[in-house]
């Protein structure tokens, strides 16, 4: 599917960045930064649901580089649990949303988090 190892680190990389981009706007909103606004907080929880299932596919045999670490490639059942884990964090944060409760986003933004920095400890360069 990637040409080159640099095309796979890309294309993860870039997924990371436009649902980083996305979860921190409703971070914005749960730490009462912004004025939560029903339409944009379920527009951006529908694109980090989306963008969520796109970077594993980038993590192939041959891809390692980036800020990846190691333990992706030897201990990928272990890596691939965290990245179903934080899925189906993300899948529900987006249904909530589509609701509108602000409190229920609340939590369920915060169980997201805790499902990026989980990986992040494990499986990402400092
Ligand atoms: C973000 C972002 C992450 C997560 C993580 C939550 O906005 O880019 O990786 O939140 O920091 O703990």
């Amino acid at each position: 599917q990637f040409k080159k190892p640099e095309d796979a680190i890309k294309y993860r990389q870039s997924a990371y960045t436009v649902m980083a981009n996305s979860f921190s706007k409703i971070g914005a909103v749960v730490k009462g930064e912004a004025p939560y606004n029903k339409e944009d907080v379920a527009k951006n929880a529908a694109v980090v649901a989306t963008l969520s299932t796109l970077p594993w596919q980038a993590f192939g045999p041959g891809t390692e580089g980036g800020n990846a670490l190691p333990a992706i490639w030897s201990d990928n059942a272990k890596f691939k649990a965290a990245s179903e884990k934080m899925q189906l964090a993300v899948a529900n944060l987006n249904t909530v949303a589509q609701t509108g409760d602000l409190e229920s986003i609340k939590k369920a933004f915060g169980a997201a988090g805790q499902t990026c920095k989980g990986c992040h400890d494990d499986f990402k360069k400092k």
